[in-house]
């Protein structure tokens, strides 16, 4: 049997990337610091009662100011690719017109020590943080969302786009349409089809605005979008209702957004409910809805086991999470299930139209022990050692995948769950903001330093 664990990074060939993916709104706090404006979530985290134990994302890891040493640390552990987003708020407070320097400048400053640090910048533009005001207007919901992302875009790709190569327009469509506008559990918190479909049909239009504009904005820019997906299997193999419940999920969250991109149009045969986003839809939306990607961004961390169901409205499907199932799983409640990265991998790999795959994430977030200055977190040391396998089967099978990102550099705000789940390779101290490097950082330290 293959071990896991024996696996070395030159397996994978020298065009490999290997690196780990932060977002600004679970890292960077200072909310409010120099001109930056209020995101969906710093509003939406301030609400009693949305967050886990209250929890918001106003200080989170400190990395506004804490970023020399964070990078620091990142360098010392061989990482060489660094993903971050770009708070939107922080370079245009209002959304869209006068740009505020002092936030265009912290950008400008940690692009530039990352590449001191001989660490590869890979910027997303868009990881969830709304500006506040545009949300106001109707958020996603509104189709000028095209027209200020544009103006975002534009600022971002013409300050940055000289040292910044590698950029991925959004991060993971399906997760903020649908935790955010269908079931109100993520910012902006607003519910139902009547927000969810023009939010989903603006924000898969928006993944070419943007593109079009790095493309015009960035000279050899190495470009992507990330999608979250999931390895879905019945959960009665033998029954046909489950079947095919398994089938309008899979074309629920694996093929919603990427098939537009591709150019292959909604799954609307798959997914009855989405036959009225075309209400949506101007007369030119099924050109502008393709785009050439260089690459997709995979975003792996389970698999999904569903069941029909007759009281789930829209798509009479349910899914069975990992601790009903009584399988190994993380504090997500998501089944630990390796070959789900491999299943995902070969699926995308079989359309014609992509022509490079990256896992942008993939992690776990497991309870962790400190203890004298310690983490063992070996469940979470496995966890990568067994996915990054399945990412390697794959690509001797012939995928073409040429890169991985863990999620998450360090322990930082997870969204609806504040800061329990712990997904970082380093340890975040929330209290005093010092970081240990755990079992599993060390070992991918190492993993990276041949
Ligand atoms: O923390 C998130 C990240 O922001 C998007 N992808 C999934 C991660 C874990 O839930």
């Amino acid at each position: 049997m293959y071990l896991a664990s024996s696996l070395k990074k030159s397996s994978f060939g020298q065009e490999f990337v290997w690196g780990t993916a932060t977002a600004a709104a679970q890292i960077e706090g200072a909310f409010l610091a120099d001109g930056k404006g209020l995101s969906i979530w710093d509003t939406f985290s301030a609400l009693r009662g949305k967050i886990k134990q209250n929890h918001h994302n106003q200080v989170a890891c400190n990395f506004y100011y804490n970023y020399p040493n964070d990078v620091r640390l990142m360098k010392e552990m061989n990482i060489k690719h660094h993903r971050f987003s770009i708070a939107w708020t922080r370079v245009l407070p209002e959304g869209v017109g006068k740009p505020n320097q002092k936030g265009l400048d912290f950008y400008d400053r940690l692009i530039d020590f990352h590449l001191e640090c001989g660490i590869t910048p890979w910027i997303t533009l868009y990881h969830w943080d709304l500006p506040q005001i545009l949300e106001n207007q109707g958020g996603w919901t509104n189709r000028e969302i095209l027209n200020w992302f544009a103006e975002y875009v534009n600022l971002c790709t013409r300050k940055y786009g000289d040292r910044v190569k590698n950029w991925m327009v959004l991060n993971e469509p399906m997760v903020f349409t649908g935790a955010g506008y269908f079931l109100g559990v993520h910012a902006p918190g607003r519910k139902w089809l009547n927000n969810f479909l023009p939010a989903c049909h603006h924000a898969a239009l928006a993944m070419g605005v943007g593109g079009r504009i790095v493309r015009q904005n960035v000279k050899n820019a190495h470009l992507g979008t990330t999608f979250s997906c999931s390895w879905i299997e019945p959960y009665r193999p033998e029954k046909e209702l489950d079947k095919q419940a398994a089938f309008r999920v899979d074309a629920l969250l694996n093929r919603l957004f990427l098939e537009p991109v591709l150019g292959l149009g909604y799954p609307i045969q798959d997914i009855p409910l989405l036959k009225k986003i075309e209400k949506y839809f101007l007369p030119e939306d099924e050109k502008l809805l393709p785009f050439e990607f260089d690459f997709i961004g995979v975003q792996n961390y389970t698999r999904e086991i569903v069941k029909y169901s007759f009281l789930t409205p829209y798509i009479n499907a349910e899914i069975i999470p990992g601790n009903k199932r009584n399988v190994l799983h993380t504090l997500m409640n998501w089944e630990v299930y390796p070959e789900s990265i491999y299943h995902i991998l070969k699926k995308y790999h079989a359309y014609p139209q992509i022509k490079k795959l990256i896992v942008t994430e993939n992690g776990a977030a497991f309870e962790d022990h400190l203890h004298h200055n310690e983490v063992y977190d070996t469940k979470r040391l496995q966890f990568l050692q067994e996915y990054i396998y399945q990412v390697f089967r794959a690509k001797q099978e012939g995928v073409n995948v040429q890169g991985y990102f863990v999620w998450t550099f360090m322990d930082n705000f997870e969204w609806a769950e504040g800061y329990s789940p712990r997904f970082g390779i380093v340890y975040v101290d929330f209290d005093t903001q010092k970081r240990i490097v755990k079992e599993s950082g060390r070992w991918y330290a190492n993993f990276l330093s041949e």
